[in-house]
């Protein structure tokens, strides 16, 4: 069964989309943590980054480099964060490996 980031990729569920290439597609999540939050999702259905491989790093490393592009391309000059949610205490919910990009407010340390 497709997971929900398949069906979007698939035009099956509409999403607010900032970028697509051959790899990865870049949308507006739907329920922002800040008021920038977007998500970069592989085409490729990698359950969580734990369960990438060898053979993904160079579309690791493309997934990161998209991410801090987006973050130009909206404007996050004063900064940003980078996450991924890994597995169930990671507080991973969407089993699509996924890199959640947020800014345009103050990001506070320790996470929750
Ligand atoms: P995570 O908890 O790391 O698995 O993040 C999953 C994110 O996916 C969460 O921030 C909410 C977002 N999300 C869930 N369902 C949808 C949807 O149907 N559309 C969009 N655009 N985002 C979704």
């Amino acid at each position: 069964m497709s997971t929900l980031f398949e069906k979007i990729i698939a035009r099956e569920i509409p999403a607010k989309v900032e970028h697509e290439d051959d790899a990865c597609i870049v949308i507006h999540d739907i329920d922002p943590q800040a008021p920038v939050h977007v998500l970069v999702i592989p085409k490729k259905p990698i359950p969580r980054v734990g369960e990438a491989g060898t053979e993904d790093q160079s579309l690791l490393g493309h997934l990161l480099l998209t991410a801090a592009e987006m973050a130009k391309q909206l404007e996050l000059d004063a900064g940003y964060r980078v996450v991924i949610n890994n597995g169930k205490q990671g507080g991973e919910a969407v089993p699509h490996l996924h890199v959640h990009v947020l800014g345009g407010r103050q990001m506070n340390w320790p996470p929750g």
